[in-house]
């Protein structure tokens, strides 16, 4: 019988083959020790925060685990490699032991990224659903956080305003208080974020309640629903922003119901009736920010049971994921150049 002891490995032949091997996001190593890690991309497989619209987010991060190996790329607008320019890598999933209890679920993800935090790891998170992004930030942002040590700014990407409480939808939902639709109330109200640094762009929708999105109003964040962005423009979308939030830390959170049904089929609160963002006008205002301060970003809100047979929504989701490392590592580049 002939020997294969000679046989080449998967790690020497086949690693560039996004049909090959082991799923990992990008293709990405994976390295769970945040101090080797100056981007982490973390798996956030959870779903009780939105436990009655749709239950299959958690499945999200399996999903863009198999269609973002097809998307390691290197930047063609900014002819830049965020691979070469740090060490990105795959930090597997946050461990959930409560997954069924959203309150308690939202402090054990805060427990892991403060493990980030203390490294200075930069995350990146695939959801799951929106109420992730409050213990990201808990973790990341406001005075006392080695990443930021202040109130960050937020570009907030989304139909919804998820900043629901007494003034409108109510404070509580279904027994969850740090639910999907809260954690952009109460970010503000633990003065984790700059409200005159929110953006909340793309809302749309007929609205829940008569008042609906009274808090974002009251606590100052720029909103511009999607009616608004039409009449402006990308470009002057962009300017806003940078005039406003200037250098200051900045977090980006990405809801896939921004984009429109026909572009990203398969999300949780699906939004009808006006048309949301195309491709072209988020990739605009991503691109756009390129150069900013940015700590950190997700998306959220995946539903890969109800994507198109393609997986339309996966593959946008994961050129979504694209720019926000690209701008963390452009960030981190100058970051380190400008250091003596
Ligand atoms: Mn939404």
């Amino acid at each position: 019988m002939a020997s294969n002891l000679d046989a080449p490995t998967h790690a020497e032949t086949m690693t560039d083959f996004y049909w090959w091997g082991i799923p990992t996001l990008f293709r990405c190593e994976v390295e769970e020790d945040p101090s080797k890690v100056d981007i982490g991309l973390v798996g956030i497989p959870h779903s009780s925060g939105n436990g009655i619209t749709e239950r299959d987010q958690h499945l999200g991060p399996r999903a863009l685990r198999d269609v973002s190996m097809e998307y390691r790329r290197i930047h063609r607008e900014f002819d830049f490699s965020p691979w070469d320019a740090c060490r990105v890598r795959d930090m597997a999933d946050v461990p959930l032991p409560n997954a069924m209890h959203n309150d308690r679920t939202i402090k054990d993800i805060e427990a892991y990224f403060k493990r980030l935090d203390q490294a200075g790891t930069r995350p990146v998170s695939v959801g799951g659903d929106h109420s992730i992004t409050l213990p990201v930030l808990r973790a990341i942002a406001g005075r006392g956080s080695h990443i930021s040590g202040e109130p960050v700014a937020v570009v907030h990407f989304d139909a919804h305003h998820d900043s629901y409480g007494e003034g409108d939808v109510g404070e509580e939902y279904l027994g969850n208080i740090e639910w999907a639709g809260a954690w952009a109330r109460i970010m503000c109200e633990e003065n984790l974020v700059d409200p005159k640094k929110v953006f909340q762009i793309g809302i749309r929708g007929h609205k829940f309640a008569q008042d609906e999105g009274i808090y974002s109003k009251q606590a100052g964040y720029r909103i511009i629903e999607k009616a608004e962005f039409d009449t402006m423009g990308v470009a002057a979308v962009v300017e806003e922003i940078r005039n406003r939030i200037g250098d200051t830390p900045t977090y980006i959170t990405f809801d896939l119901d921004a984009l429109d049904p026909a572009v990203a089929p398969g999300v949780s609160n699906i939004e009808a009736g006006y048309p949301g963002m195309t491709m072209g006008q988020a990739m605009g205002v991503l691109q756009g920010m390129w150069g900013m301060n940015v700590i950190g970003g997700d998306v959220v809100c995946i539903m890969p049971s109800k994507d198109a047979p393609n997986k339309i929504t996966a593959i946008n989701a994961s050129v979504i994921l694209f720019e926000q490392i690209c701008l963390i590592a452009a960030s981190l580049a100058k970051q380190n150049e400008s250091r003596p």
